[in-house]
């Protein structure tokens, strides 16, 4: 399986994240992906190549404009107000205020932030559009005959919504390539998130179209970041009604457990029949991941690789989350040899 990489994931190299009241060093640092590129290529997993560049325009296609134009600019804004730590926001748009968009920096932060651990510093416009570049040559390897690719993306993406970052993500990288795939001829497309978070991100974007089946598996909101969506009773509206599929699970959700939802969805993936699948793969489902509260074990990641196998569709990962940094790069590659082994 190829994968595609770009060492520009290193632009986003923040300094602090807020984490339980203090201010850290952020979970989703650069050697996430360096431990990532070194297993794919010690196992020998294939090829690693560079993005292509697609432009600005496809991510224009998922992502409000403003919102776009506004992460090009935060950094130096913040900076021309003389701020000296990197850019969070303080305040938000809460229940029965305005929303209409500050001009001052500090409010456009919150305007378009939905949580503040993610900071916005120096390259990370950078970074971000790299990994949307890297998703978009994944997906245009699907394009050119590819049956599996992996787009090792960093920053990650699906908690990016439509005019709305953070959870460490600006560009949903897996919508991004879900948009390509569409406009460049295929009419169907599922996302399979099997990252431990929800991916309202994606959800969101994919709400009310028929076009994009989303399924996620993660951590229950009542009890895990990002709160406020993923919930089973969440279908998607209009025309995307019965187009979302939530499988939120309690802390220490095992594999067996995890796998049965696993299950499910893959059927319902089947039943929809779509042109090509995306997978938002992110690893922290590991029992020792240090944010997440699942027990999967690193075999696990393997057997789902198979599981995923199954479906017999054109398939991109895109990477997502992951923190227990020493294990990562096993636990990503056992999902895309499992996947190999069984195609
Ligand atoms: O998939 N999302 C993540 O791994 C980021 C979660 C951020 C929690 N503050
Ligand atoms: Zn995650």
């Amino acid at each position: 399986m190829e994968t595609i990489f770009t060492e520009r994931h290193t632009f986003r190299n923040s300094k602090t994240e807020l984490y339980g009241g203090e201010l850290v060093e952020p979970f989703e640092r650069p050697s996430r992906a360096q431990y990532i590129i070194d297993r794919v290529r010690n196992a020998g997993l294939g090829p690693v190549s560079e993005p292509d560049e697609f432009g600005i325009e496809p991510i224009y296609a998922i992502h409000d404009k403003g919102f776009i134009d506004f992460l090009q600019v935060a950094w130096t804004d913040w900076q021309s107000e003389g701020f000296k730590g990197e850019a969070m926001p303080t305040v938000w748009p809460a229940r029965r205020m305005t929303q209409r968009i500050p001009t001052h920096i500090e409010g456009r932060l919150g305007y378009y932030a939905l949580a503040v651990e993610t900071t916005i510093s120096d390259g990370t416009w950078e970074a971000a559009y790299a990994s949307a570049q890297v998703a978009l040559t994944g997906a245009q390897r699907l394009n050119e005959g590819a049956s599996a690719v992996f787009s090792l993306c960093r920053p990650p993406g699906h908690h990016a919504a439509i005019d709305m970052y953070g959870g460490y993500c600006f560009i949903n990288n897996a919508a991004v390539a879900a948009q390509h795939l569409l406009d460049t001829g295929r009419k169907r497309i599922a996302i399979l998130d099997v990252d431990f978070h929800h991916g309202n991100g994606t959800q969101d974007i994919f709400d009310t179209r028929d076009d994009v089946l989303f399924i996620s598996l993660h951590g229950d909101p009542m009890d895990a970041f990002p709160h406020f969506l993923g919930h089973a009773d969440e279908t998607g509206n209009g025309a995307g009604k019965g187009y979302t599929v939530n499988y939120p699970m309690p802390p220490d959700t095992n594999f067996p457990t995890w796998r049965a939802a696993l299950i499910k969805a893959l059927a319902q993936i089947a039943e929809y029949a779509p042109d090509a699948l995306i997978v938002s793969l992110g690893v922290d489902t590991f029992e020792t991941d240090p944010i997440s509260f699942f027990k999967l074990k690193s075999d696990d990641f393997t057997t789902y690789g198979a599981d995923i196998a199954t479906l017999n569709l054109p398939t991109l990962f895109v990477m997502e989350g992951g923190y227990d940094i020493a294990e990562i790069g096993v636990n990503t590659v056992n999902v895309l040899q499992g996947f190999e082994s069984a195609s």
